[in-house]
């Protein structure tokens, strides 16, 4: 497959471009374009620069506003909510962050629901901001209803991806972030594009047969990871990050979206926790206790999550550039 290198200037200016030649005011085209620059650096190719395709698509739509500006509300003393009004989630998210910090840092703990939004990022730069701040992080989101509960065939669930971040000093935090669907909704969305089949175990056909045809996995239902674990899991990030707030299930964003194959639109829950308070006075002890759990896992060879991003984001800094295939920057362009 023929590649396009882009400087990395190159790659976050040519984002805001499409976003604002598409409607997007300046604050929200800057908020969307950083995620996807940050998701292209890393190399995380589902939620870089092809998501340019997916955000033009829904604003063209007309589902979603590209202009709103957050409303932000200290709603409790460990909740902040960020209404998006129907806008991307990046810019709620930026608005809500200082206050969510501030929150946890007074009391322990603290949540930032953003409700109303249309949400197409990773989680991963949102628990990474928070951790910067010294604190841990756990986000969560349903999407669509493409993903069939454990023992069913027919969409139930988001892809729902739940992402957890532990502050390190000195280094970049420990960060996991997946999808609760045994993969992205945007790598089935890269394989089609592609023209390859996706693996056997992330997808039945609208019979509930399994299948390796991504346009057949797109027709039908994906499957959750780990079976029956992934489908509790996603049954709970509907529940927190659903009717806890006050927001849709993704079954709701579906019939919301009625055919448009807009970005989903929903809610989002942040929790924060700040390590100074919950560890009492002994934070240099517990924190050492936790580099040991780090250490037991390096010291076998295996791999810790963020590893793989860690190292593409020094690649794509070091060099200054990113790749992506020549065909969707082909696409990309086409949409200015
Ligand atoms: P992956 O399966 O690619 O990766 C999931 C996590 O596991 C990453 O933290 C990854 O780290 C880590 N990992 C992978 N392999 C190993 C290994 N061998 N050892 C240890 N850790 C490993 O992610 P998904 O396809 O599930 O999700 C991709 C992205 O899609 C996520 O960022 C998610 O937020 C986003 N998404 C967003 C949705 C939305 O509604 N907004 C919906 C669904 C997904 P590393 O990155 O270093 O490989
Ligand atoms: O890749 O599953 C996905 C996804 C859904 C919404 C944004 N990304």
């Amino acid at each position: 497959m023929t590649e396009q290198i882009l400087t990395l200037d190159d790659a976050l200016s040519l984002s805001e471009r499409v976003l604002e030649a598409n409607g997007f005011s300046p604050d929200h085209a800057r908020a969307i374009a950083r995620t996807i620059w940050q998701g292209q650096r890393d190399e995380c190719q589902s939620h870089g620069l092809y998501r340019l395709i997916v955000c033009t698509h829904t604003a063209r739509s007309g589902k979603v506003s590209t202009d709103a500006l957050p409303d932000i509300t200290d709603a409790a003393p460990g909740l902040v909510r960020a209404d998006a009004k129907g806008a991307y989630s990046l810019l709620a998210f930026e608005r809500g962050l200082p206050i969510l910090v501030e929150k946890t840092r007074r009391q322990g703990i603290a949540a930032l629901a953003i409700n109303h939004c249309y949400h197409f990022s990773a989680l991963w730069p949102e628990v990474e901001a928070i951790a910067a701040e010294g604190l841990v992080a756990l986000a969560m989101t349903p999407s669509h209803a493409w993903v069939a509960p454990y023992g069913g065939t027919k969409g139930v669930f988001g892809t729902n991806p739940l992402a957890f971040a532990w502050p390190h000093a000195d280094a970049p935090p420990f960060v996991f972030d997946f999808a609760t669907s045994a993969a992205a909704r945007g790598e089935i969305e890269l394989h089609r594009r592609a023209g390859k089949a996706i693996p056997e175990g992330w997808a039945v056909d609208a019979d509930g047969h399994p299948t390796t045809d991504a346009e057949a996995a797109m027709k039908g239902a994906m499957l959750t990871f780990g079976g029956h674990k992934g489908s509790a899991l996603s049954a709970m990030i509907e529940l927190m990050a659903g009717p806890l707030i006050g927001d849709f299930l993704s079954l709701e964003s579906q019939a919301y979206d009625a055919g448009a194959g807009a970005t989903p639109y929903h809610g989002e829950l942040l929790i924060a926790i700040d390590p100074n308070i919950f560890m009492g006075g002994q934070v240099a002890h517990h924190t050492q206790r936790a580099e040991a759990l780090f250490d037991a896992i390096l010291g076998q060879g295996a791999r810790l999550p963020s590893q793989r991003r860690y190292e593409a984001r020094a690649r794509s800094l070091a060099s200054g550039t990113v790749s992506i295939p020549k065909a969707l920057y082909d696409d990309i362009l086409a949409l200015i």
